[in-house]
């Protein structure tokens, strides 16, 4: 039978065939070949001998969370209580664009601001709109479900930005626990290895928080450059400009006229500088 693996509790897996659930265990020969089945993974099993038999070919897989098959992950980024953190953000966006991941920014917490702080978001929301990155407040449930449809999404994001919150919006029936001081209570639950999709109706969402250990160091210049999707669309004279110390950069010149962000390009140059460290 065919399936989707949705939880990883110690090795102990559970696949989801069509409506029904199988706890099942890796073959033997997985562990010979040092592949082991991921959260994610699309699985031939003997749902009566309980036994994963073989995976499917992955499109991608993730290290924290450790997951395979993501299609995009939504970046739940906190306006207020935490304060807004730009530099997160972007490091965030960069990371997963690098990775061909899809970023989707979902902000919380709006209803803290006062009216004139939330026009400031909607003018950045707009930005990163422009620049083709699909934005939405926590509070829009269905335009989130319609983006998780048929896909894998994982969450990212600081403590406290509100992901656990916006899965129980999702979801009700999850009641997971919200606040950092259930998280931090919930922390012994970690020491065995549990990964687990939410099925959210036709789309997967991730439990684990991801991204938030990984950084850009693996990436080269060029490719971090890329990840700045806005620079694109402009011609320097040096055909291989990065935009930095360069005369005659058409990006800097946007910056200027304020076509791009000056947090996001101050943003650039940090990542930038972290790389040549
Ligand atoms: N005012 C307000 N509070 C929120 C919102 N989303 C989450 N919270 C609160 O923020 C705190 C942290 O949320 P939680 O979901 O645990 O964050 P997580 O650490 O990212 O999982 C909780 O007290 C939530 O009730 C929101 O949109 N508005
Ligand atoms: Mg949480
Ligand atoms: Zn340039």
């Amino acid at each position: 039978m065919n399936g989707k693996i949705v939880r990883l509790i110690s090795n102990l897996y559970t696949v989801k065939c069509g409506e029904n659930l199988y706890e099942c265990r890796a073959r033997g020969k997985f562990r010979n070949e040092k592949q082991s089945p991921l959260v994610g993974d699309d699985v031939l099993i003997d749902e009566k001998k309980h036994l994963i038999l073989s995976i499917y070919p992955r499109k991608n897989e993730l290290y924290r969370p450790l997951i395979a098959n993501v299609d995009g992950c939504l970046i739940v980024t906190s306006v207020k209580k935490p304060s807004l953190d730009l530099h997160l953000l972007d490091k965030l966006l960069s990371l997963i664009t690098f990775y061909a991941i899809e970023p989707v920014i979902c902000f919380t917490k709006v209803d803290l601001l006062s009216l004139e702080e939330q026009e400031l978001i909607a003018d950045l929301k707009k930005y990163y709109e422009r620049i083709g990155i699909r934005v939405l407040y926590n509070t829009e449930v269905t335009k989130i479900k319609e983006i998780i449809k048929n896909r894998i999404f994982v969450l990212a994001g600081q403590t406290g930005a509100g992901k656990s919150s916006l899965l129980n919006r999702l979801d009700s029936s999850l009641h997971l626990a919200t606040d950092i001081i259930s998280e931090a209570l919930g922390r012994g639950k970690h020491t065995t290895r549990h990964v687990e999709l939410f099925l959210i109706e036709e789309g997967f969402l991730a439990d684990t928080p991801g991204f938030s250990a990984l950084d850009l160091k693996d990436i080269d210049k060029f490719s971090l450059r890329d990840t700045f999707v806005e620079f694109e669309q402009y011609t320097c004279k040096y055909r291989d400009c990065i935009h930095f110390k360069e005369t005659n950069c058409k990006v800097k010149e946007a910056v200027e006229n304020k076509m791009i962000l000056q947090s996001r390009y101050d943003h650039y140059v940090q990542f930038l500088k972290e790389l040549e460290k």
